[in-house]
């Protein structure tokens, strides 16, 4: 009985650490997806990951339910084409914001396992090199949505 408290004892101190270590990590802003016609295989994602700690945070992996795979991939003109290419990680640097956008770092997410129309929310999970998960919600929204948007701020 006693072997039986030490041991939930320590489960509960473990989950414990691993949820102050998490809220250390990425603050996580404006997660969302252009919506696209019901027959695209592969949709786009974006977001802004604010790192307000003194440590680099480094996103070794992105997933979620509703799709069957997540790459992580930086938009680069290369011989004067306009190339993808896929990244291992990405790197948030200390007490640094990394914005996911068109023609820079996004995510690729490929075959959406049901219809995702402007205003549905997608939950993703997304794993750290310390070993710690995340999760975002992004909204999906029209990208005609998004650019007016954008435009707000000229
Ligand atoms: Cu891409």
């Amino acid at each position: 009985m006693r072997s039986y408290l030490i041991w939930m004892f320590t489960v509960l101190l473990t989950m414990f650490s691993t949820l102050s270590q998490a809220s250390e990590s990425l603050m996580i802003h404006n997660a969302w997806i252009p919506e696209m016609p019901p027959v695209s295989r592969v949709h786009a994602g974006f977001a802004s990951f604010h790192n307000a700690s003194d440590k680099t945070v480094e996103i070794v992996s992105i997933s979620s339910p509703d799709y069957a795979r997540i790459e992580m991939h930086l938009s680069k003109e290369v011989g004067g084409m306009a190339r993808m290419i896929p990244q291992k990680s990405l790197i948030v640097q200390a007490n640094q914001m990394l914005t996911l956008k068109h023609g820079s770092y996004h995510l690729m997410m490929f075959k959406p396992k049901r219809k995702l129309k402007s205003g549905d929310t997608v939950q993703l999970t997304i794993q750290l090199s310390n070993g710690t998960e995340q999760t975002m919600t992004a909204t999906v929204k029209k990208s005609s949505q998004a650019n007016t948007h954008q435009h707000q701020h000229h």
